[in-house]
């Protein structure tokens, strides 16, 4: 073979790999507003697979405590990932969850404990401080790899495989469940609208999107 047949065959080749790489995701847009003066910061999204079983994986994940608050105060993990709960204040905290997706009380700590969390199990976690009644936060635990926590823009885009997924979100001051959707990723770029109806000042926990 020539040099040169052999560089556009080389060419051909790289084009087929990127052609079949584009066409197998999409750029998905999720819009989420939330019908009130609450900004979308704290929403939570979440695209489960409906085809393929995504790969596994063992992901890490940090909860600080600052000022006698969690942060951050909502996190959206996948299952398995290990949580470490490291304290930034000069004071003690106990961090404990009472959820039946993982019950569990450290001990009193000042600084960094040494052991992860590992959150295995689907479903809501809600963390507390046995120390401090108004600390607060939740963990969404989702058994896949494609979800976005939304910020004040109340926007986010992932890159998704193509295929078939299940939408749901989900905000801890939601006043009203927001039903689930199915989607079907292409590789044309993809919005999606959601509206949550947020009142901040609900004292309830929103039910957590099964
Ligand atoms: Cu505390």
């Amino acid at each position: 073979m020539n040099p040169v047949s052999h560089h556009r065959r080389f060419v051909a080749a790289l084009l087929a790999v990127l052609c079949a790489q584009s066409a197998l995701a999409g750029m998905v847009t999720v819009d989420v507003t939330t019908r009130s003066a609450a900004t979308a910061t704290d929403a939570v999204i979440v695209f489960d697979p409906l085809d393929a079983a995504p790969a596994p994986s063992h992901e890490t994940a940090v909860i600080d405590q600052v000022n006698k608050t969690f942060v951050p105060r909502v996190s959206v993990v996948r299952t398995g990932t290990a949580i470490t709960f490291p304290n930034s204040d000069h004071i003690r905290h106990q961090v404990y969850s009472f959820s039946s997706a993982k019950p569990f009380t450290l001990k009193l700590y000042a600084g960094s404990p040494h052991t992860a969390v590992v959150f295995d199990q689907a479903g809501l976690v809600i963390l507390g401080c046995n120390i401090h009644d108004n600390m607060v936060a939740y963990v969404g635990v989702v058994d896949s790899p494609y979800f976005a926590k939304l910020t004040d823009s109340g926007t986010v885009t992932l890159n998704l495989p193509a295929g078939r997924y299940r939408l749901r979100a989900w905000h801890p001051n939601a006043v009203a469940a927001v039903p689930s959707q199915e989607i079907s990723v292409s590789e044309a770029p993809m919005n999606i609208s959601l509206v949550i109806a947020v009142d901040s000042t609900s004292a309830a926990v929103a039910a957590w999107p099964e």
